[in-house]
């Protein structure tokens, strides 16, 4: 009898042990290849407990990078280094991987919820048919500025920044597009300018507003606007929205020169590992309820319409986010200018932030 309990005690031992062997090779395939999801998107862009719950639903493990700027973006997925299953790149640069062919089609089967996303975003210049890209945000470029700290100062006009009273006060958006943008529409340029003369213009016009800028920064405005650290702010809309939730001193405008209206795509670069778990994120924040809350969460303009119509009035009817076609009718979407303007817009930047970091 005792022979018979040890020889069953080492058979249920043997089999625990499998049992947690084979466990752990799972958790390892996961981490290794076909059950993780790499996305690789902007800073403070989503609200991580839906990718959890993405996880949770799926089994899926996602592996979550950030990057600031476009052109961050793609220069990690040229290196091609990690696999990224989805990345989240602007219309402009959309145009530039699809150049590039670093993007692979969609398959508009595995993404039924793409009926939700109002059409007005849809089938766009940058990618025609959405072959390659869903709508996930969108939105404005403009300035937050404090009305309590700032009481007697209007921001209507881009011209408005160089006052000399605003002397080490405002902060910059770390992106070449977005800055040298405002310094052509300052001048009455377009943000797509491609004469050399007028970007030069431009640079010389931002360097005589280096006395009033703070800093060039990225996601850090959001903490030096929300604890009074500065005054006025370069921003995108919905970063606008975040920081006014937690200091209601703080307004947003888009200055009457015009400024940026971008929109931000979901898609699959070449880098990917796993396409078919990519589509299945892509459909599952195109949920309505999912995209209302991400909404809710990060603060931007959402582009799916059975979301929109789950968010409170306040926030789907604030002109101020959701601005009317007369105001997004001024606006310019940035156009792929191709290789060397790009490189010029970056290289003139880069010689500006020298001068202020
Ligand atoms: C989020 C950045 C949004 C980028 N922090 C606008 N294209």
């Amino acid at each position: 009898m005792k022979k018979l309990m040890i020889a069953f005690t080492s058979v249920l031992l043997a089999s625990v042990l499998l049992l947690v062997t084979i466990n752990r090779l799972n958790a390892v395939q996961g981490y290794s290849g076909s059950n993780t999801l790499t996305v690789f998107n902007w800073g403070d862009y989503i609200d991580m407990d839906l990718v959890e719950q993405f996880e949770e639903e799926t089994g899926i493990t996602v592996i979550y990078e950030t990057f600031d700027s476009n052109e961050a973006m793609l220069t990690k997925i040229q290196q091609g280094g990690v696999t990224y299953d989805i990345a989240v790149p602007s219309e402009y640069m959309i145009e530039k991987m699809v150049e590039e062919d670093l993007l692979i089609p969609l398959d508009h089967s595995k993404l039924p919820n793409l009926k939700y996303i109002d059409e007005r975003f849809m089938d766009l210049p940058f990618d025609e048919g959405n072959k390659y890209s869903v709508p996930y945000f969108w939105g404005t470029v403009g300035i937050l500025f404090n009305t309590e700290l700032l009481p007697d100062k209007t921001f209507t006009s881009w011209n408005d920044l160089w006052d000399p009273e605003l002397e080490n006060s405002i902060l910059l958006i770390d992106g070449a597009r977005e800055v040298m943008g405002m310094g052509l529409n300052s001048l009455g340029y377009s943000l797509n300018d491609t004469n050399p003369d007028h970007l030069q213009e431009a640079l010389d016009k931002l360097v005589s507003l280096s006395p009033n800028i703070k800093a060039i920064v990225g996601d850090e405005n959001k903490l030096l606007m929300a604890n009074n650290e500065a005054t006025v702010a370069l921003v995108w809309s919905g970063d606008a929205r975040d920081i006014m939730w937690e200091n209601e001193a703080l307004d947003y405008v888009v200055p009457v020169e015009g400024s940026n209206l971008w929109f931000d795509n979901m898609v699959i670069p070449k880098t990917a590992d796993n396409v078919e778990a990519a589509h299945a994120f892509i459909n599952y924040m195109l949920d309505p309820e999912i995209a209302a809350l991400n909404t809710e969460y990060v603060g931007y303009s959402t582009p799916n319409e059975a979301a929109l119509a789950l968010l409170s009035e306040e926030l789907a009817e604030d002109e101020r986010f959701y601005p009317p076609p007369e105001l997004t009718d001024r606006l310019e979407v940035y156009e792929n200018l191709g290789k060397e303007m790009l490189g010029l817009y970056n290289e003139l930047f880069l010689q500006f932030k020298m001068l202020i970091n």
